[in-house]
């Protein structure tokens, strides 16, 4: 039996009020709308899946195939419709008024196309069939949005760690370098021939490191570099080359700022 459009529970009355209504207009309460299910179009299933109405909506079975065969064969006992298996199949209107979930199925495509339509009071207005993907995408949307600016929030503490490099920048208190601009002073020199060297003492006016050069002439003899307090201080240069006869000895000295001590030359004579 091919039925192109029925009526269920509903009488003619309702099928002018959804003609009236119009396509894809959703309807208030007490106002009758029509849903719209494309068959076939693009794929073999039926689309929106499932539907939802209110009773007295109506479903409008959209079929835009001019080749391949497709049907509408009601499988609930609820309702009996059984359309031609056809391509180019006209479209079928059917409206709804009791309570009920109303399957279907395509017999050429039983096992891809098949739907439910859910008829209920309590179940959301008939939308215009292109929006049942906005309004599910619409809700979730606006929630996830608040939580995600909630939490960048909480990233900005982190230019504190800026803050630091800041406090390293000043840390370089070499105060001491600019202020400290004072030249040790050795002072009170009494060179003592000892064998193969001379033992200096001399009084330094800060520490500092002192450097005791034998000579003989231009040439040296023996050096020794040591870090010493201030204070009277005692340094022995002894070497295999400081040999009898006159030396030299020189003696600077050299703070930790790099002021250097005027030079102290004094002359000894090595016997042995
Ligand atoms: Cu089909």
């Amino acid at each position: 039996m091919a039925r192109r459009s029925g009526v269920f529970a509903g009488g003619v009355a309702a099928l002018l009020m959804v003609a009236g209504v119009g396509a894809g207009t959703a309807g208030g309460a007490g106002t009758a709308a029509e849903a719209m299910i494309f068959a076939g179009n693009g794929a073999d299933n039926f689309a929106p899946n499932p539907v939802h109405i209110k009773p007295g909506d109506s479903v409008r079975f959209v079929f835009d195939n001019p080749t391949m065969p497709h049907n509408v064969k009601s499988t609930s006992p609820n309702w009996s419709v059984d359309t031609d298996q056809i391509p180019n199949h006209p479209d079928l209107v059917q409206t709804f008024t009791a309570e009920g979930e109303y399957t279907f199925l395509c017999e050429v495509h039983a096992g891809t196309m098949y739907g439910t339509i859910i008829v209920s009071n309590t179940s959301p207005t008939v939308t215009p069939t292109t929006s049942p993907t906005q309004s599910p995408t619409a809700s979730p949307t606006a929630s996830p949005t608040v939580s995600a600016t909630a939490s960048p929030t909480a990233t900005p503490v982190t230019p504190a760690a800026t803050a630091v490099p800041t406090a390293v920048v000043p840390t370089p208190a070499p105060s001491s370098t600019p202020s400290d601009t004072k030249r040790p002073t050795v002072s009170s020199v009494k060179l003592t021939a000892v064998t193969h060297g001379v033992k200096a003492r001399f009084k330094l006016s800060e520490r500092s490191t002192v450097k005791v050069t034998v000579k003989r002439g231009s040439k040296t003899l023996k050096s020794v570099t040591s870090t010493q307090a201030a204070g009277t201080r005692t340094v022995t240069a002894k070497g295999s080359k400081v040999t009898r006869g006159k030396v030299t000895v020189e003696i600077r000295a050299t703070d930790a700022a790099g002021n250097t001590s005027a030079q102290t030359k004094r002359s000894v004579s090595i016997r042995r």
